[in-house]
């Protein structure tokens, strides 16, 4: 018996580069826990047998939005993750299950893993991660995501927004900064498909100020509680007319089918780079399914790359309500790829240059940005 390899026996990860890129944003994005005026990313390259995955990891360098860290993901992936799959074949993303399940936590630095080799592997079958994902559209719909400034700022950019054709908004909000906010807001805009975005800052004794934006018509309230507060949230769901929609709190099926069977959510907000990969989006995505409640595809101020991942995942057919991945310009001056990722008219085309994710990386910018790079081997 000959043991030639055949692609059945999957793809030889041989090597991987963990890269710390650095990039300044055009305006500071502030929201309840905090305020970022650089987007730091850690930026995962997976090679063998001639192809290269890549994806960007969305942890905040401190524990911010939730509790992973950029240096505590960088030693997870350098030390234990990256070794522990480096040397290995895999035949489909789902046979790294195994790698990154019996650790604990940790959704962020498993995702930026995972959603590299999916990267790799629909471009070993020659096909649009779309394709591979299952996806059922070529352009998905796209809002904006305002963060917290005043009223007068506030109102400049949703006009920007709104002339370029933006289908929903989203105003980031906080304790103090939320009724009279909306009041202005739909002063200037009684119509205007309008959520917005507590980051975890109000608990249940603000119930009369959550009740309160029942009046503002609003599509939903994201996360308005803890991160760890399923419970509350059901008990906040059940004294509003208005959708809560989950966040922080989602981080696995389970979760997504805990909060909905206890009525805690009426909708959710997926984020492949903080569920630990696209077999949990798609988990996430189909559990919601089931029990009717429409999904959307949020982002956390990614750059190219996680941008493209976000947009093939939205293809997927229950993310029925528009994402946060509105144009890289933005928030960018320059992206770290070739191909510009631009919405037109609230819509934002599936990037088909090549297959997998279809953009390619900007090398010599790339460069510019960088201020780390290492190369893992087994
Ligand atoms: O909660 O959705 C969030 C950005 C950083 C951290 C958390 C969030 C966000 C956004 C912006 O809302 C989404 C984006 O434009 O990428
Ligand atoms: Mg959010």
């Amino acid at each position: 018996m000959s043991h030639t390899p055949s692609p059945s026996r999957g793809i030889l990860i041989e090597a991987a580069e963990l890269r710390i890129v650095r990039l300044p944003l055009i305006t500071p994005f502030v929201i309840s826990t905090g305020t970022m005026t650089h987007k730091v990313i850690p930026l995962l390259t997976l090679k063998g047998e001639g192809l290269e995955g890549i994806a960007e990891a969305v942890m905040d360098p401190a524990p911010d939005y939730l509790e992973e860290t950029i240096p505590g993901a960088m030693a997870f992936l350098r030390d234990v993750l990256l070794p522990s799959i480096i040397g290995k074949r895999f035949a489909s993303p789902y046979e790294l299950e195994p790698y990154l399940t019996p650790w604990r936590g940790n959704h962020m630095a498993k995702a930026v893993l995972e959603m590299a080799f999916w990267d790799m592997w629909s471009k070993s079958l020659g096909i649009p991660l779309k394709a591979a994902l299952g996806g059922v559209r070529d352009k998905v719909d796209v809002g904006v995501s305002i963060g917290i400034a005043s009223h007068e700022k506030t109102l400049a950019r949703i006009d920007e927004a709104l002339a370029q054709g933006y289908k929903r908004t989203k105003l980031k909000i906080a304790q103090g900064h939320d009724i009279k906010l909306l009041e202005a807001v739909r002063k200037q805009h009684p119509e205007i498909k309008l959520t917005v975005d507590a980051n975890t800052d109000y608990s249940l004794a603000d119930l009369p100020v959550l009740r309160a934006m029942d009046a503002f018509d609003l599509d939903y309230i994201e996360q308005p509680l803890a991160v760890d507060d399923i419970h509350d949230h059901a008990q906040v769901q059940s004294a509003l007319k208005t959708a809560i929609c989950l966040d922080e709190s989602i981080r696995s099926a389970s979760d997504a089918r805990k909060a909905l069977e206890m009525r805690a959510a009426r909708v959710i907000n997926i984020k492949v780079g903080r569920v630990g990969g696209f077999a949990n989006a798609r988990a996430i995505h189909d559990v919601s399914a089931a029990f009717g409640a429409p999904v959307w595809c949020g982002g956390m101020l990614e750059a190219g790359v996680g941008r493209a991942h976000n947009i093939h995942l939205a293809t997927l057919a229950n993310f029925t309500k528009p994402g946060d991945t509105s144009s890289a310009s933005r928030y960018f001056k320059q992206d770290i790829i070739n191909e510009p990722l631009e919405a037109v008219d609230g819509e934002m085309a599936v990037p088909t240059h090549g297959a997998g994710i279809g953009v390619t990386l900007d090398h010599d910018y790339l460069a510019t940005v960088t201020d780390h790079v290492e190369d893992i081997k087994a």
